[in-house]
C-alpha cells in the first residue's frame, strides 16, 4: 500500500515545481543599482549583465525603436530582468503595441529573474500613473 501513495506524492510535488519554474520570480529583497525614476532592464537574471534605462515618462515599443542594450545587442526579445525605480505603474508586453502577455510592475518593484514565457519577450513597455 505504501508504493502508490508515494507516487502520487512524487508527481505532486514534480507539478509544483514545474509551475514555479514558468512563474518570474519576483524579489522586493533585492535591490538594484538603477537610476531614479527609470525603468531598468536587463539582458541576463539577476539584474545583471548589459542593461538599458527607459525614462518613466514614455511609452516605448522596443521593436520598433532597433533599442539596443550597453553592449550593443538588442533589447527587444532580450530583457531578462526589469526594476521599475519609479513612481509610475510600468506594464511590459511580449508583443508590439502594447499586446500579448503582459507582467504589470508596481511602482519600486522588479522581477529578479525572469522565466518561462516571460523571459527574452518583452517587445513594448507603457508606464501610466500608478
Ligand atoms: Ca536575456
Amino acid at each position: 500500500m505504501k508504493r502508490p501513495i508515494v507516487g502520487i506524492l512524487t508527481a505532486t510535488a514534480l507539478a509544483v515545481g514545474a509551475a514555479a519554474t514558468l512563474a518570474p520570480t519576483a524579489s522586493a529583497a533585492v535591490t538594484p543599482t538603477c537610476s531614479a525614476t527609470t525603468l531598468c532592464t536587463w539582458k541576463d537574471g539577476g539584474y545583471s549583465g548589459a542593461s538599458y534605462s527607459f525614462p518613466a515618462n514614455k511609452y516605448v515599443t522596443i521593436q520598433k525603436n532597433d533599442l539596443k542594450f550597453t553592449d550593443g545587442s538588442l533589447i527587444n526579445d532580450n530583457i531578462s530582468s526589469v526594476y521599475n525605480n519609479s513612481p509610475m505603474r510600468a506594464t511590459l508586453y511580449t508583443n508590439s503595441n502594447y499586446q500579448g502577455l503582459s507582467w504589470s510592475l508596481p511602482p519600486y518593484t522588479g522581477i529578479y529573474s525572469l522565466a518561462g514565457v516571460y523571459n527574452d519577450s518583452f517587445t513594448s513597455i507603457y508606464m501610466t500613473v500608478a
